[in-house]
């Protein structure tokens, strides 16, 4: 029978602070973590206490590509662009984007949700559209998806069709006019 001497603790409790130890580091993978207590006479615990865990950090970037959208040369001022990102860990419908067209903004937007945009109006040039995406915890695309293009608005098919329309409307007055004679 044990002596219940005093200032000893119940054997159900630990006889001192709990211990403790930190891994840092760690590699993506499934790990279990053991531990076992030795008592003074050198009784070791025979059932390690056991805690199984996975580490799965979003270390890597996304890619991006540009799934539709003007190249060459275009004969508007129109373009649309849509794209779409792959992440290691980060599901593709939780990515953001941002994106640029060179020859026309000066930086990149803000990173949103949004999956497609659309210029209009642009000048006749030389453009390069940019897109890259964003992962939840931050890890962006370090070489952006491009699309380069130029645009080459027909002005003398421009111009002819606005005298063609200049000329009806003429026409169309003219009849107003003699209509109004009458
Ligand atoms: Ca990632
Ligand atoms: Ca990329």
């Amino acid at each position: 029978m044990p002596s219940a001497s005093s200032g000893s603790r119940p054997a159900s409790r630990p006889s001192r602070a709990p211990q403790s130890t930190t891994y840092s580091g760690l590699a993506n993978g499934d790990y279990t973590f053991l531990v076992e207590a030795r008592d003074q006479a050198g009784n070791e615990d025979a059932s390690p206490a056991s805690r199984a865990f996975t580490v799965r950090v979003d270390r890597g970037a996304p890619d991006t590509g540009i799934t539709s959208g003007p190249t060459g040369t275009i004969a508007s001022g129109n373009a649309t662009f849509t794209w779409t990102g792959i992440d290691d860990l980060t599901p593709t419908e939780n990515l953001t984007y941002a994106f640029r067209l060179v020859g026309f903004e000066a930086g990149f937007s803000a990173f949103t949700s949004a999956t497609s945009t659309t210029y209009s109006g642009l000048a006749d040039g030389d453009y390069i559209f940019l897109v890259k995406a964003r992962d939840q915890v931050g890890n962006e695309d370090a070489s952006p998806a491009s699309r380069a293009f130029t645009v080459r608005v027909d002005a003398a098919r421009t111009d002819t069709s606005i005298t063609a329309a200049d000329r009806h409307h003429r026409q169309r007055e003219r009849r107003v006019h003699l209509d109004g004679d009458r």
